[in-house]
């Protein structure tokens, strides 16, 4: 049994008692899997592997991230069955000797303590997280094809073999460990156990926005292998609900009549729409927040900072502009396949090819100077 902790000290004991009576049937060890928590997590585990037989405990000071501790819990296991199970009590030991008895009698290669399988449940979680979990698996089913029901499952046993197979392939960034197994070996054996998703008492979750991102990130990773840069996929997916946001507030200025004005600087200017003004205002916003907080997460700006960034944003934003009119200009010139397309048709490609270069161009300049990546 592996179980990844990170400030978990109330509860660790109580899952230990219950892992204990759970199994009293079947030898088995406990590791947890520690990332140096702040609450001493790690030193209450010591103190009960004084009195509790086959219970170690692995203090990690670096790499820290939950699927990380799993693979360094798991790599030091002895057992010929791996199983993970969360510390926060949610999940049932009470299932665990049905997981083992799946993988012994070669039922399974790999066994999942479902909450969404006919027989389990997700307690009373709130809706909120019914819904992130919900969206979650229907991508996993979706992009991934995986038929497991509940993929987001904590909680799982592998054979021995399948591990060592695997674990070599397995990107130990990210926090959905079953996942990156069963989206890559597509050859498993997979058995679901239902069992009811119970609530959290004692300490909180570590769910956040940069769980979602990297969730995102293992998903395009396990879909396209690590040819595409994923955080491109991202930066492009913030680009488009930039172009879904530039519309709508661009519909809402011309319902409610937002004026026009008149610069009087220059005749091809004006008049200027004010609901185009402030469209490409606020979508310029949007994509910069979402990128800063969402794509770039970790080299994010925050406080008084974020004034420069959003200034250079801007600045690229413009030079991005320019090279989009550039190049639409530039091929509708030459009038490239202007005979195959006729006159409308050219220019609708003249203006997407423009739009794929300046989206190109302006992530490169946004990693190079803005959001700047440290090498992998
Ligand atoms: N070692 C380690 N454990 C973690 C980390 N993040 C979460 N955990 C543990 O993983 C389990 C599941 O985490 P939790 O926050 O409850 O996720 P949730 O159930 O999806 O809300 C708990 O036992 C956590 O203590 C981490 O970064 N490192
Ligand atoms: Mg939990």
């Amino acid at each position: 049994m592996v179980t990844p902790t990170y400030n978990e000290a109330d509860n660790l004991p109580i899952l230990v008692a219950d892992l204990g009576e759970a199994l009293r049937q079947v030898p088995h060890e406990v590791i947890v899997a520690d990332d140096d928590s702040p609450d001493r997590t790690w030193e209450v585990g010591e103190q009960l592997a004084t009195t509790t037989a086959n219970l170690s405990v692995v203090r990690r000071f670096h790499d820290h991230g939950l699927s990380a501790a799993v693979l360094d819990g798991m790599s030091v296991a002895r057992g010929s069955i791996l199983a993970v199970i969360d510390a926060d009590l949610q999940h049932d030991p009470g299932i665990l000797p049905e997981m083992v008895r799946l993988i012994e009698s070669d039922e399974a290669d790999l066994v999942v303590g479902s909450r969404a399988t006919a027989g389990g449940g997700y307690g009373d979680w709130a809706a909120s997280r019914r819904f992130v979990s919900w969206v979650a698996t229907f991508i996993a089913r979706v992009i991934l094809r995986v038929r497991v029901s509940d993929p987001m499952s904590g909680f799982f046993a592998v054979r021995r073999d399948v591990y060592e197979r695997d674990a070599p392939r397995i990107n130990p960034r990210g926090f959905k460990i079953l996942l990156e197994f069963i989206g890559r070996d597509r050859n498993l054996r997979v058995v679901e156990v239902p069992y009811e998703f119970r609530n959290r008492i004692h300490g909180e979750t570590k769910l956040n926005r940069s769980v979602i991102r990297s969730y995102l990130l293992a998903v395009a990773e396990l879909r396209l292998g690590r040819q595409v840069d994923p955080a491109f996929l991202l930066y492009v997916l913030v680009g488009v609900v930039g172009l879904a946001v530039n519309s709508l507030v661009f519909s809402i200025g011309e319902a409610v009549g937002v004026p026009q004005f008149t610069t009087g600087l220059n005749e091809a200017l004006d008049p200027i729409y004010g609901s185009f003004v402030l469209s490409v205002a606020v979508s310029t916003v949007v994509v910069f927040v979402l990128n800063n907080e969402f794509t770039f997460w970790e080299q994010r700006y925050s406080g008084w900072k974020l004034l420069p960034a959003f200034a250079v944003f801007v600045g690229m934003t413009v030079v991005g502009t320019l090279v989009h009119v550039g190049v639409f200009s530039y091929l509708q010139n030459i009038g490239l396949l202007l005979s195959v397309l006729g006159d409308a048709g050219a220019r609708t490609l003249h203006n997407l090819v423009g739009a794929v270069v300046a989206l190109i161009v302006n992530w490169y300049l946004n990693t190079t100077y803005l959001w700047r990546r440290r090498v992998r």
